[in-house]
């Protein structure tokens, strides 16, 4: 498996998904193997462009030679065949790439939940030698929470005209979001929502007493609010610096 062989590292993460002994005894094997790839988890709500911005990045870090691997994975609600196969056309550019791997699983019925079971399938692909590995989910809950909380950079990744921003304030899943993006900023009210994110994260932070601003305490990672426009390739590279400069921060503040 440590040379990126497809099929055994399908195997493994089927493994993985089905749990039990075996997903455990093979979660130990692959300690030794780890060479700590940094993990980025995208989440977001339902077709907000988690993919297409997957996508984007990918064949960036795809240009500078990175291999990457991609988990999908919806904790939330049984997927449909249909938005798997989504997914995979989307994705089709990057997918025939060998220096990507890109796999769709269902842990739902994991023992030891979804997080435990993303973890080690993230271990999996480390273990492969992938350079980076991307963890995509569905949604803005607890359990992506949970999920994003063994990624070293959480991008949260949200819409204009959605009501999820307020959701994701609500949830708690802004605060534990290292990026945010306000993806489809070519439709109407994109301005006006990176503005309602940004007093959000002020707010989140407790940087704003009364009306008056205080600046971020030295040392402290403010995560920036993005636009991006994934269709179009717009504000992508920004992005990639976002993430790399936040997995730079990971690992100075370590
Ligand atoms: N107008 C516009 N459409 C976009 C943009 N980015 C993505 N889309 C479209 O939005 C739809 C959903 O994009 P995906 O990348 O599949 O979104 P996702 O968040 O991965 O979706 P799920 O995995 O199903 O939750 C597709 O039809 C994309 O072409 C954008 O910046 N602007
Ligand atoms: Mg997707």
């Amino acid at each position: 498996m440590r040379q990126a062989e497809p099929t055994g590292i399908g195997r493994a993460l089927s493994l993985i998904e089905a749990g039990g002994p075996d997903a455990d005894a093979l979660c130990m094997a692959l300690a030794p193997a780890l060479s700590g790839a940094p993990r980025i988890g995208m989440t977001g709500p339902p077709g907000a462009g988690k993919s297409t911005l997957t996508r984007a990045l990918v064949e960036r870090w795809r240009a500078t030679g990175s291999t990457v691997g991609i988990i999908a994975i919806d904790p939330s609600s049984p997927r449909s065949g249909g938005a798997l196969l989504g997914d995979r056309i989307r994705m089709d550019r990057i997918a025939l790439d060998e220096g990507v791997y890109i796999r769709s699983m269902a842990t739902r019925g994991r023992s030891g939940g979804i997080a435990a079971a993303t973890a080690a399938a993230c271990d999996i692909l480390d273990a492969a030698g992938f350079d980076r590995i991307l963890i995509e989910t569905v949604g803005v809950g607890q359990s992506e929470i949970d999920v994003i909380g063994i990624a070293d950079t959480t991008v949260l990744v949200l819409v204009p005209e959605s009501g999820d921003g307020i959701q994701a304030l609500k949830s708690g899943v802004m605060e534990v979001a290292d990026i945010l993006v306000v993806n489809k900023a070519d439709r109407p009210q994109a301005d006006t929502m990176v503005r309602e994110l940004e007093v959000a994260r002020a707010i989140g932070q407790g940087h704003i007493e009364g009306s008056a601003r205080r600046p971020a305490p030295e040392g402290n990672w403010v995560p920036p609010v993005l636009a991006t426009v994934a269709i179009d390739d717009v504000g992508v590279d920004e992005l990639l610096a976002a993430i790399e400069g936040h997995l730079e921060f990971v690992q100075s503040s370590r």
